[in-house]
């Protein structure tokens, strides 16, 4: 699709051209789309652009992950359609390892009778596999995917499967845009997780350590920049940045900055 420049809203559709690209690579689920939609909703009413809240949200993330002895960036087909490069580059500086975990089983055709028969792990490791390699064209070195022997306790979904290398071992998770119950879970498992979302209501935005609120594809580029000026700091002035920071007060400001825009 080209889209003027001129456009008013030329952000917003090209990123909507990201994420329907993904679903025709097949690396986002057609159910992507929804959940895209509904952070679109969310980004209008912050006012599409990074908050200050946010941004006491990204220098407590780039502390938590600089200070971490393990830290994963968990990606899904949401994540990798719209921030390849960026998260990348991320799992460089920090250092932190890659891991691809997604949620939906079905890929964009219905399941075949042959692979509802391999169960929902088998189901998944196409899509899985996309998105691995799409993140190695974008100049990953590593890139960690589930395994079907090693699980995190207290899920069911198709979250649960992990690599025993990768979010297994984490102290640290960070998960850009993502359904609810596996934030939960990985705090239950003892990780510290550090989400982006849009919606400061949902159940991940309130169960993370840090939620940046704001869309991915402004966070990711600044918490990169924050991470490199943040690298010359030492262990105590990174760990007083964390000590000061409330994700809940970060909760309470985001809705109240939507409530005084819809005020206007
Ligand atoms: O690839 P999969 O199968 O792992 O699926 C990934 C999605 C994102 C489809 C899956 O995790 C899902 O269904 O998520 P939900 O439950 O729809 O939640 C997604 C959350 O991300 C919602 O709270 C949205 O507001 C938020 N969101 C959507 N787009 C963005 C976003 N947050 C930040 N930046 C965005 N661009």
């Amino acid at each position: 699709m080209s889209v003027p420049k001129s456009h008013p809203r030329y952000n917003s559709l090209m990123t909507r051209e990201k994420i329907a690209d993904g679903v025709t690579k097949g690396i986002t689920s057609v159910h992507g789309l929804i959940a895209h939609g509904r952070g679109e909703a969310f980004d209008y009413l912050i006012g599409e652009k990074t908050t200050e809240t946010a941004k006491k949200s990204i220098d407590a993330a780039a502390s938590l992950l600089l200070l971490a002895k393990n830290p994963v960036i968990s990606v899904n087909g949401n994540a990798a359609a719209l921030a390849p490069k960026e998260i990348v580059q991320l799992s460089k500086i920090i250092p932190a390892k890659l891991e691809v975990n997604i949620f939906h089983i079905r890929e964009n055709q219905r399941f075949s009778g042959h692979q509802k028969s391999k169960g929902f792990f088998s189901a998944s490791t196409q899509r899985a596999l996309k998105i691995k390699n799409y993140l190695i064209k974008n100049k990953a070195k590593e890139v960690l995917m589930p395994q079907k022997n090693c699980k995190i306790k207290y899920l069911d979904s198709n979250r649960k499967f992990v690599n025993k290398n990768g979010i297994f071992k984490a102290d640290v998770v960070f998960v850009p845009l993502e359904d609810g119950d596996r934030t939960e879970a990985l705090i239950k498992n003892g990780k510290k997780v550090i989400a982006i979302d849009l919606n400061p209501m949902s159940r991940t935005a309130k169960k993370a350590t840090i939620t940046i609120v704001d869309n991915i594809i402004r966070a990711v580029p600044l918490l990169i920049n924050t991470i490199k000026q943040f690298r010359k700091y030492n262990k105590t002035k990174l760990k007083k940045i964390i000590k000061n920071y409330g994700n809940k007060k970060v909760l309470k400001e985001s809705i109240s900055l939507i409530s005084s825009l819809y005020k206007q």
